[in-house]
């Protein structure tokens, strides 16, 4: 029998370490309170560590060691732990002094809302882009993307042409640093010089969000380097005016606000409207398994941009008639009927989607409070039927993602997240069921439609931060 010896983060950063011989069990007790005192003062708590032992005794003194520990100690462990990706970053500058981690996001509700002035419940989840850096005194910017074997070098100074200093055009995927250093000097900020290299498990184009994941670790550095007081939410915001403005994609506000707020093992309520946000804990017992249809999507050139216009073109219409409105989530469910009056078809639907999706949020919301998983999982399930039918931003692969996930036990909700047209689902599972889930859908999606999928098994993961390597 395996004995381990673990560390728990807890909600509010801190560490707990305990021994086990069963893992999964001994992180349920710790969340539903009966784990022990220090964990339940602190709920929720996420496993960050975990050591396998021989035998009871070495497991115990495992344990003794390991709270001896200072906090910056048992990070320092935690990180090794996660070192399947940093160890090839510090290949890459053995010398680097500082490493950024910065989450993706999963989205359970509130698609399509945050360029609509709505309410969305994202989370940042425990799969990431790291980021090694080892600043210098030059105005330039090397950049090694280790995933795509690719470099890049480009001047602080002239990012308005946005090539590099052998005057070629930057590549796609250095647009996002780029642009995040051209909107904090839009700012009056001077980002400064730096060699870094980046490498994720977060896979890319998948509605996860890695595109903000790198735009805010670069955010996260040069902020904290330069010592600049800007919020969190600046610092999202600044990331997306370079993202619509620099890069071209026209996105909302909600990756960018989620992975820098993200929490441990909670949900982000966040109303894109008055900027405020509330973190809410998922229930106990229950797991996102994130299911990627391998289809990938390019979003500057989708439909994206479309829906966006569509709804700029409900809007205008609506506020000819109704002179309150300044958003479409200004429109309440009640005026839908008046507004189905004078709106063309495809307008109503994509306005019904947008004013539906909010009033599902809140419910949602009030789900999490009451610890009601099948009630969240509900309202999961008819946020899909919304971006298909009205929204129509789904493709079979996902819908077929979404019916097979919800026949299968243990499973309380499924929906596609992200843009859509193609990318991953988003499924909300018992604990428990987790594994069975998983290897079931993988098998009932091969054998049904012929197609391959893979899941990830995450949970919510605290926000974008910095460490100083060697420290
Ligand atoms: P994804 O699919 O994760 O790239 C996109 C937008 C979000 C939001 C969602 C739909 C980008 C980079 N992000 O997310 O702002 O509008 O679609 O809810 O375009």
């Amino acid at each position: 029998m395996p004995f381990y010896c673990y560390i728990l983060e807890c909600q509010d950063g801190s560490f707990y370490t305990g021994w086990t011989i069963d893992l999964v069990k001994r992180l349920q007790a710790h969340n539903s309170g009966r784990g022990a005192r220090y964990t339940r003062s602190h709920l929720p708590v996420s496993l960050v560590y975990y050591e396998e032992l021989d035998n009871r005794a070495d497991a115990m003194r495992r344990e003794r060691e390991l709270k001896k520990k200072n906090h910056n100690s048992k990070q320092k462990l935690i990180n090794s732990f996660n070192e399947t990706l940093e160890s090839p970053l510090l290949k890459a500058i053995p010398d680097a002094s500082w490493l950024v981690i910065s989450p993706g996001r999963v989205n359970f509700l509130g698609e399509h809302v945050d360029y609509n002035n709505g309410v969305v419940l994202p989370a940042a989840i425990n799969r990431y882009v790291k980021l090694a850096i080892k600043p210098h005194g030059d105005n330039t910017v090397t950049l090694h993307a280790l995933d795509l074997d690719a470099s890049v070098e480009f001047s602080l100074k002239d990012l308005d042409h946005k090539r590099d200093v052998r005057g070629d055009m930057l590549p796609d995927w250095a647009l996002y640093p780029a642009s995040v250093a051209w909107a904090y000097q839009k700012e009056g900020f001077t980002p400064g010089g730096m060699e870094a290299a980046y490498m994720s498990n977060l896979p890319i184009g998948a509605g996860l969000s890695s595109s903000a994941a790198v735009e805010l670790a670069f955010a996260e550095y040069w902020k904290t380097i330069g010592a600049w007081e800007i919020n969190r939410m600046r610092m999202a915001e600044i990331c997306q005016y370079g993202e619509n403005t620099y890069v071209g994609v026209n996105c909302g506000l909600m990756d960018q606000f989620a992975i820098a707020h993200g929490v441990a093992r909670c949900a982000l309520f966040f109303d894109t409207g008055s900027r405020t946000w509330q973190p809410i804990p998922l229930p106990l017992n229950t797991a996102i398994v994130i299911a990627d249809s391998t289809i990938r999507r390019k979003l500057s050139a989708s439909d994206y941009n479309l829906r966006r216009e569509e709804c700029q073109q409900a809007l205008v219409l609506i506020q000819q008639q109704k002179h309150n409105i300044c958003s479409l989530s200004d429109v309440l469910p009640k005026d839908l009927e008046e507004i189905e009056g004078f709106l063309p078809s495809v307008l109503m639907k994509r306005v019904q989607h947008v004013v539906e999706e909010n009033e599902r949020v809140k419910q949602a919301c009030r789900c999490l409070i009451t610890d009601d998983a099948p009630g969240f999982g509900k309202l999961m399930v008819a946020g899909h039927a919304s971006l298909r039918d009205l929204y129509e931003v789904s493709l079979p692969e996902l819908d077929a993602l979404v019916n097979i996930a919800i026949q299968i036990d243990g499973c309380y909700g499924a929906r596609l997240t992200g843009a859509g047209f193609g990318g991953c689902t988003v499924n909300f599972v018992e604990w428990d069921q987790v594994e069975n889930f998983s290897n079931t859908l993988i098998d009932m999606y091969a054998n049904e439609y012929g197609m391959t999928t893979s899941t990830y098994i995450c949970s919510p993961s605290r926000s974008v931060h910095i460490e100083q390597i060697g420290e």
